[in-house]
């Protein structure tokens, strides 16, 4: 009906038109079922998806999260994190705003900043790469967080090694949740310490109201200890794709679960039987630095550059990013292609983040008998990014 727009530098027609707006207005009121928010997801095909979330949706995992992170009117949270994902716009914005509590919001992780606001606050969410970057600052101290009660992360994994550091620098544990754009919050590491204790290497139970299960391909829940398919129901679920109504389809299983495409598994050694471990996932999906960034959508556009008969999109190991984009480049018979023609001309079209940070032109794709490329053998002859 109205499309009005926001820029990142503050201006956009939704400021323009606020500006002639009366400030009293009649509170519009919703039915709990209403489409609060439609967030765009890429998915496997390349094809963006709009995520339609309820006013219902955003309500339940709210109100979950204050009681279960223990939200208070006195906290300060340190916000710096992006706002057009669900991890920036919903789960910190709105706890803070059901408790009560103040926020510090900086446009972006920018280190100085943060340690300049850390003794203010009480509460920080971030990406593990927030925490990465923190810990390499020898002035991140166990004074710098003398009034900070918790850290959260999510988004993509955070490794055991920076956990322990981060407990050794800061006297402080992270603790890990995990999360998607159509479900908010599905699982969280306990914040009370009657709960239980907070793993590294997992992402905790299934959230209060919530039911996880993990499953075999025919959709059969399997045993505890096991890798398989993670699967979510429960208010926080989306109401299914903007004008997809196959696709919604086909993301959910006959009785009502949501398929997340994330690999996971159930206790494990020493772990207690209702925390779930994220392994890996079953969709192409590389998470870099907390973005997510769908190899299909650069090979598509990679595909059709001239003199390029076909690619592969990985993502390798990467310092502070988590995972780094890569591409695999097959030249046509006779043709050569240019690494840096290629990455100048995806900057042109694509988000910086998923522009790969290294190319390889090579003579063919590793395929297994099926025809289908085998990206598991590219992830290893090319993890190395030097
Ligand atoms: C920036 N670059 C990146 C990334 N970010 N490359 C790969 N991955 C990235 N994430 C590019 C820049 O464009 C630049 O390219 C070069 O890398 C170096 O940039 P740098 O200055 O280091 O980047 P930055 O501006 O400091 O950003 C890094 C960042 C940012 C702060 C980690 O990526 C970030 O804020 N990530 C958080 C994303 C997030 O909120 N995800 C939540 C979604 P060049 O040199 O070519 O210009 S998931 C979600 O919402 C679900 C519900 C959940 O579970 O939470
Ligand atoms: P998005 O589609 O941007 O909402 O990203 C959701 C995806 O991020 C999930 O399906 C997971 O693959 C990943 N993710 C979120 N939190 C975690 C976590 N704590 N550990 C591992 N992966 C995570």
């Amino acid at each position: 009906l109205q499309v009005l727009t926001l820029n990142a530098d503050g201006g956009g027609s939704l400021v323009e038109a606020a500006a002639t707006m009366d400030p009293m207005f009649e509170t519009a009121h919703s039915a709990p079922g209403d489409l609060a928010a439609i967030l765009y997801t890429s998915g496997t095909t390349g094809r963006s998806k709009g995520a339609m979330l309820t006013h219902a949706n955003l309500a339940a995992n709210a109100l979950t999260l204050r009681d279960f992170w223990g939200w208070r009117a006195d906290d300060v949270l340190l916000h710096m994190l992006p706002i057009f994902h669900v991890h920036g716009l919903f789960v910190a914005s709105h706890g803070a705003l059901l408790a009560g509590a103040r926020m510090i919001w900086l446009p972006k992780l920018d280190v100085d900043q943060a340690l300049h606001y850390l003794p203010r606050c009480t509460l920080m969410m971030g990406v593990p790469t927030y925490y990465v970057r923190l810990l390499a600052d020898p002035r991140f101290t166990r004074e710098a967080c003398a009034n900070m009660r918790l850290f959260i992360s999510g988004s993509a994994p955070l490794l055991v090694d920076t956990f322990r550091e981060f407990q050794a620098r800061a006297g402080m544990t992270i603790l890990e949740r995990y999360g998607m754009s159509e479900t908010g919050m599905i699982t969280s590491n306990p914040w009370e310490p009657a709960r239980g204790e907070r793993i590294p290497g997992t992402v905790g139970p299934a959230l209060p109201g919530e039911t996880v299960r993990v499953v075999d391909d025919a959709d059969q829940p399997i045993a505890v200890g096991e890798p398989g398919h993670v699967q979510v129901r429960g208010p926080n679920v989306f109401a299914g794709y903007w004008r997809m109504p196959e696709k919604t389809r086909e993301e959910f299983t006959a009785d009502g679960w949501f398929r997340t495409g994330d690999i996971g598994m159930l206790g494990g050694s020493g772990i207690p039987d209702d925390y779930l471990s994220i392994v890996g996932r079953s969709k192409d999906l590389i998470i870099s630095g907390g973005y997510n960034v769908y190899p299909k959508e650069i090979e598509l556009v990679i595909d059709v550059m001239p003199g390029v008969q076909e690619s592969a999109v990985i993502g390798v190991p990467h310092a502070d990013f988590g995972e780094a984009v890569v591409a695999v480049v097959v030249p046509r018979a006779g043709a050569s292609v240019d690494p840096a023609a290629i990455q100048a001309g995806l900057k042109s079209g694509l988000a910086n983040f998923k522009v790969p940070k290294k190319i390889h032109v090579i003579d063919a794709l590793p395929r297994n008998a099926m025809g289908k490329v085998q990206k598991n053998v590219l992830r290893q002859q090319y993890a190395d990014l030097e």
